[in-house]
């Protein structure tokens, strides 16, 4: 395969490969927003894609996909359990998310860490052809920029955080601090989603990196470098989600789900990663005090919670499943006549249509994290509603709020502020509720995962061929 001007490193391949009982393997395509993004740009330059297959132990050759080539890089069990479980989603995690659960902090996680990034920048080292541009994602690969940048001073360099970039009096716990500054600052862009994440990052780098400030804020000196940052709210595929919703089949779906449930005059909804971030307790406490209080009945209002499993190796995670799945059967225990449960839970991940119809069938959606780099729920669902309905309660914690202020928004700590603005939605009258939802879906419309890449990629000074 020949050496590519583009190249974009992730944690994850945009293939998932499985492995069989009868020990042969196969590749599952997952599209995510990101590949769906990045694909027309990452084809017409004859990108790479640099990034881990999603199972230990696998060496598998690079090879080409539709005009993409990939390179997967291979990670041992132990370097999945450090490096992946541990460091990334045990101690980044969480401390990035305004430590909502405690981070762990481990010398051995951090050294895997550093192993694995090491091993990923001399990856893209092989492969990025002289004077490339790489685009690194994530809180997985903050190393990258600096490593790569040892390896190959000619390459132009991006990297892009799509979880927040905390406060500085947390970021000062992690006792590798300035390794992680100064890997970012390898990066000739780095983005985030919020100008939060920016002035974070510009008054860290300075105190931890001996950065130099510039007249534009958004720019910084480093080892003789000039260093842009910005903020760059990534979002969704608008269009092919609206015409999804707009189908007869998801339109039909949508009516039967409602029959299914019982033709509640309500229907309330949670879409998550089963994550300690998401605030799916906030919700579900203020959908049960709603009930104790009698101001609204399993006849009013049924709520349903979609939740994608997610790290279930990871102990935060197991303990966190096991509440969520008491506050449902408390509440249906108390609550629920049979044949009509009041919260219905699934834990699964659904197809997209399917998920489409019931963005569709909800009268309210409530998302409502503790905190969220931006939030892809809260744009989806207002991109689902062509016809206007609806109503989104969205935390203020969510990098999504910054754009989607005509939702009702919420601070999910505030139980009680939860718990009236569920009860705003339940009983908003239509014409408001249209007027909110026309102006959300204007933003998030106009603002798509399309108009993202190109605004990073342009900051990076590349051209992108529309
Ligand atoms: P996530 O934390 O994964 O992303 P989010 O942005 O909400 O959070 O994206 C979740 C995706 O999973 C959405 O596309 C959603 O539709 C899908 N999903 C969730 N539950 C599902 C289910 N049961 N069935 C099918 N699909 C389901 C991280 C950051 C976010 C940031 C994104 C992108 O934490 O803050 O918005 O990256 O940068």
């Amino acid at each position: 395969m020949t050496a590519a001007d583009l190249v974009v490193v992730a944690n994850r391949l945009p293939v998932d490969l499985e492995r069989h009982p009868d020990g042969s393997t196969t590749w599952r395509r997952s599209p995510g927003g990101l590949v769906t993004a990045l694909e027309p740009t990452l084809r017409a330059r004859e990108g790479a894609w640099v990034g881990w297959p999603g199972v230990p132990d696998a060496e598998v050759e690079p090879f080409a996909e539709d005009g993409l080539s990939l390179f997967p890089v291979t990670l041992t069990a132990q370097e999945v359990t450090d490096y992946y479980e541990g460091f990334s989603n045990g101690t980044l995690w969480p401390l990035y998310h305004d430590v909502v659960a405690p981070p762990q902090f481990h010398r051995h996680w951090w050294r895997a860490y550093t192993a694995v990034n090491q091993r990923f920048a001399e990856e893209v080292a092989k492969v990025a052809a002289q004077g490339a541009t790489v685009w690194v994602q994530d809180y997985q690969l903050q190393l990258v920029p600096g490593k790569l940048r040892e390896l190959r001073p000619d390459l132009r360099i991006g990297f892009f955080l799509h979880i927040p970039f905390p406060p500085v009096e947390l970021f000062r716990q992690l006792p590798w601090r300035t390794r992680i500054m100064e890997g970012l600052l390898g990066a000739d862009l780095v983005g985030f989603h919020t100008d939060g994440g920016v002035r974070n990052f510009h008054w860290l780098a300075q105190e931890l990196a001996g950065a130099s400030p510039d007249r534009d804020p958004e720019v910084l000196h480093h080892g003789g470098r000039r260093i842009r940052l910005g903020a760059f709210p990534i979002s969704i595929d608008s269009h092919r989600l609206d015409e999804l919703a707009r189908t007869p089949e998801v339109e039909k779906r949508a009516a039967e789900i409602r029959t299914e449930l019982g033709s509640p005059e309500k229907i309330v909804l949670g879409v998550d990663r089963l994550d300690y971030t998401k605030g799916i307790d906030v919700r579900l406490r203020a959908f049960h005090e709603l009930l104790e209080e009698e101001r609204v009945s399993v006849d009013d209002a049924v709520m349903i919670q979609l939740a994608t499993p997610s790290r279930e190796r990871v102990e935060h995670y197991q303990q966190m499943r096991a509440d969520i799945e008491q506050a449902v059967g408390r509440i249906n225990g108390e609550f629920a006549r049979v044949g009509h449960p009041a919260v219905h839970y699934l834990h699964r991940s659904l197809p997209r249509e399917e998920l489409a119809a019931f963005f569709l069938a909800a009268d309210v959606m409530l998302v409502t994290p503790l905190r969220d780099g931006m939030n892809l729920v809260a744009k989806e669902y207002v991109a689902c509603r062509p016809d206007d309905g609806g109503c989104l309660v969205l935390s203020e914690f969510a990098g999504a709020a910054i754009e989607l202020t005509s939702a009702l928004l919420v601070n999910p700590h505030d139980t009680d502020g939860v718990k009236e603005a569920l009860y705003a939605a339940l009983t908003m009258n239509a014409e408001e509720g249209r007027k909110r939802m026309r102006t959300l879906r204007r933003q998030v419309l106009d603002h798509d995962v399309d108009r993202w890449a190109t605004g990073f990629l342009e900051a990076l000074g590349i051209r992108v061929e529309q």
